[in-house]
């Protein structure tokens, strides 16, 4: 087993990593900028090794420090959280050509699953439904106006190099597909120096359900069932949960092993999320994400599997330490995005924190890097918490919940847990019958 490892992150990610590595007896080096000097997870860290200034781009983007700090530390492994360098397929490869472990899959996932249009393609050969659409890049109006005709009005343009909501725009009707495509092109353009763009039947009503999967080196892949993400705002996730009130066991069970079954034909390693809308008992392949994600506590807390702690033994060349059959879904698990934001405006709110309390008790968990006194740097994304709560089922994970967030205290800033109140008290949450246009519609915003 490795014996030290970087932790190329910051925030409550880096504390989830650091406390896998603690468990397993490996030695972990935190990164950090100025701005974290205090953070929590350069304190929790073995050692540590300054960056650079706050910006991102000078500290937790900045590869060449990365690497300094891995070689001077002698870090056999980097870890690199979710967002900054996790999907960056360069960075992977620079990591391995340095003789470092890069805690995911290889640069070749990375980048065919950066590429939209080449995931869905691989997907679609390998047997996962995929929202109908177009083969492959499109580039004229008259190209795809008989395919816009064929399947039905609306159609969506989205951009090759998009994927979490960035470069997509909707086609109405015909008369508006030449303006949707121009203008989805030069946005991607501007955007990610990419304009290929490819065209896909818009579905109106769809949840988001992504399907977590595990992979070793050694052939063996799972699925560990879906996490409901349908609850988003501007394509922000504002509260997941598992499993999803919409599926069915025999749902479940045929997704997860059609899945499973592509992800070992592709011969990935590690940690990976498929994306599907859902619609009508219908799923749709949209996108795979490459990295462990924000959302992965619920997944662990209905099969008690410790999603890290596998993600570094596969790649330190182990088998998965579970089979299929072993695992189980056991009662209900929701999470909620805590972000310092007022809970109406979503106006950042950072500052320092007055008091901080955390619930606790039974079913609860908490991933935060705060405490007490701590100054949310206004530089980095807004998350200061996530509360996840247990239950049997998922009235007792609700009723829990509302429990919980009652107790949690964070002073002297604004935070989204008034938000989060008031969702439990809408009987669309209660019911679980929502889809991704509940939250903004709730909102007002459309
Ligand atoms: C779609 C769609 C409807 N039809 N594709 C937005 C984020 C990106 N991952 C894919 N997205 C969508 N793709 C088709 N063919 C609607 C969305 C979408 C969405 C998807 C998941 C979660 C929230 C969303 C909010 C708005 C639009």
């Amino acid at each position: 087993m490795f014996k030290k490892i970087l932790i190329a992150n910051r925030g409550e990610i880096a504390l989830r990593v650091i406390r896998a590595c603690k468990e397993m007896g490996i030695g972990t080096v935190a990164v950090h900028s100025t701005a974290d000097a205090d953070a929590m997870h350069v304190r929790l860290a073995d050692e540590s090794v300054c960056l650079g200034p706050p910006a991102a781009a000078d500290s937790y983007l900045n590869v060449p420090a990365i690497l300094t700090a891995a070689e001077i530390t002698g870090a056999e492994a980097i870890h690199p959280g979710y967002g900054f360098l996790s999907e960056n397929a360069r960075f992977a490869e620079i990591v391995t050509e340095h003789g470092i472990t890069f805690i995911g899959p290889t640069s070749d996932h990375i980048n065919m699953m950066g590429d939209k249009i080449a995931a869905k393609q691989a997907m679609r050969r390998l047997g996962v439904p995929v929202v109908p659409g177009s083969e492959g890049a499109v580039t004229s109006e008259g190209e795809i106006s008989g395919l816009a005709a064929e399947m039905g009005y609306p159609v969506l343009i989205k951009a090759a190099s998009g994927g979490g909501g960035r470069g997509m725009k909707v086609a109405e009707t015909a008369a508006d597909l030449g303006e949707a495509i121009s203008t989805a092109k030069s946005e991607a353009r501007a955007a990610f120096g990419d304009d290929a763009v490819y065209v896909e039947k818009y579905l109106g009503e769809p949840r988001h359900i992504e399907i977590q999967v595990m992979a070793d080196s050694h052939g063996n892949v799972v699925h560990l069932g879906e996490r409901d993400c349908s609850l988003q705002r501007r394509h922000q996730k504002v509260l997941e949960e598992a499993p999803s009130p919409a599926l069915s066991a025999d749902e479940r069970a045929e997704i997860g092993t059609r899945v499973a079954t592509a992800v070992r034909e592709l011969g990935y390693l590690g940690a990976g999320t498929i994306e599907f809308l859902y619609e009508n008992g219908e799923f749709y392949f949209i996108e795979m994400n490459t990295r462990l994600q924000v959302e992965h506590p619920v997944t662990e807390a209905i099969t008690g599997i410790d999603l890290v702690q596998e993600q570094i033994r596969v790649a330190n060349g182990e088998k998965l330490s579970f089979t299929q059959e072993d695992i189980t879904f056991e009662g209900h698990a929701i999470e909620c995005r805590i972000n310092a934001e007022h809970p109406e405006t979503f106006v950042p709110s950072p500052g320092t924190i007055g008091l901080y309390h955390t619930p606790g008790g039974l079913g609860i968990r908490v991933d935060s890097a705060c405490y007490t006194g701590y100054a949310i740097p206004p530089y980095y994304d807004s998350m200061i918490a996530k509360l996840i709560v247990h239950g049997k089922t998922r009235e007792e994970c609700l009723m829990r919940l509302r429990r919980a967030l009652d107790e949690f205290v964070v002073d002297g800033i604004s935070t989204t847990i008034p938000l989060h109140m008031d969702l439990l008290n809408q009987p669309a949450i209660q019911t679980g019958d929502y889809n991704i246009h509940w939250l903004e519609r709730h909102l007002g915003l459309k």
